[in-house]
């Protein structure tokens, strides 16, 4: 749909106003009406590390949802503010792990022994204070284009270690297992709403890979059905996932990666190829667009939008310039400096990964 010209010439006017004391960062499954007016775009870590970037910034206006705005603020400086245009851009994935909830689990995890073995390692789609846990238990934050080598980190870093992967089970376990040589076996499912985990004490004891049990409410839904039907349907199709998806259906897949691989794939495709795409809506048809010499689909049968994405539109965005042109700084996001200091430790271990 075409934005509302009236606010597309505002979000400009207050664009143009504020100059380069304002950094517009958007995220890829943001709305067309939106990207529009980023200065730049990117998954979660690449935006992290732009905003970084450009210590001149006054304000960092952060089109995407709240762990990510969280994650800017922790990585800039303390007099650049941090702006969420709708504070209602959470995330269902970084829901699903609460702190206290992690908290109890690890006091579970030291009643039956094995604390000492843990290395808690968090997906960059989780709170900062799930980061500062981390942080403060010899853990680090991982992408989904590096969680392979963080969790090569963590095993490393004890003997006989065992991972705990927040929040996302899927990646925890693609990761593992389709990556690493672990097996299905090897992983476990901790159930924050169940006594213990829903887990014996043997269980854990065994397990090499203790996974969170949280996922991506988008993600989680591509069928293995639907790549069948699409193999089926069009020939020499090519299927394109993100790692968040069921372990079923990145098991019928061609390629998985990233957010950015996916990006990357499809500009290098060559024209007339055939790709299913698995990952937001949003990005799956500005691919599509951008690319009308490939033939681009959607992994699924009904369309399926990060609606906590979608909050961010173009009237929460102009109204969020506009204030900051009248001086009025509005959905500022600010991590406590206490979790600020840990989930930097806990990202600053990701960030010195070998590359
Ligand atoms: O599913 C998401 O929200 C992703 C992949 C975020 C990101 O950019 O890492
Ligand atoms: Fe969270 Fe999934 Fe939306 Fe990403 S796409 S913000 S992981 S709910």
């Amino acid at each position: 749909a075409a934005s509302d010209p009236d606010l597309v010439a505002r979000a400009r006017a207050a664009k143009e106003a504020l100059g380069s004391r304002l950094f517009v960062l958007g995220h890829h499954y943001q709305r067309d009406e939106v990207i529009q007016f980023a200065d730049v775009t990117g998954d979660s870590f690449k935006l992290a590390r732009d905003a970084a970037a450009r210590p001149d910034a006054e304000y960092i206006v952060f089109c995407g949802v709240h762990f990510m705005a969280e994650s800017a603020d922790i990585l800039t400086g303390p007099d650049q503010k941090v702006i969420l245009p709708d504070l209602a851009a959470g995330c269902s994935m970084a829901d699903m792990a609460r702190i206290a909830q992690v908290e109890d689990a690890w006091d579970a995890m030291v009643e039956a022994g094995i604390a000492d073995s843990v290395v808690p390692v968090t997906y960059m789609n989780s709170s900062a204070d799930i980061k500062a846990f981390c942080g403060r238990n010899g853990g680090a934050v991982c992408t989904s284009s590096n969680a392979q080598v963080a969790l090569e980190w963590a095993f490393a870093q004890k003997p006989d270690a065992k991972v705990l992967f927040l929040p996302d089970q899927h990646l925890g376990r693609n990761t593992a297992v389709l990556q690493m040589g672990y097996s299905l076996d090897d992983c476990v499912v901790w159930d924050p709403h169940k006594q213990n985990g829903g887990l014996t004490a043997e269980e854990l004891r065994d397990a090499k890979m203790i996974l969170w049990r949280g996922h991506c409410s988008v993600h989680g839904r591509f069928s293995a059905e639907v790549v069948d039907e699409l193999r089926a349907k069009i020939p020499d199709v090519q299927v394109l996932v993100h790692p968040e998806c069921k372990h079923e259906v990145v098991t019928k897949a061609d390629l998985v990666g990233s957010t950015e691989f996916i990006i990357k794939t499809i500009e290098a495709a060559p024209a007339g190829s055939s790709w299913a795409i698995g990952t937001e809506l949003n990005l799956v048809q500005r691919l599509a667009d951008a690319h009308p010499d490939k033939n681009i689909v959607f992994l699924d049968r009904t369309v399926c939008y990060c609606s906590t994405m979608n909050r961010i539109d173009l009237p929460h965005l102009v109204w969020a310039l506009e204030n900051l042109v009248a001086g009025t700084v509005v959905n500022q996001i600010q991590v406590d400096p206490e979790t600020e200091k840990w989930a930097l430790v806990a990202l600053q271990r990701m960030l010195d990964l070998p590359a």
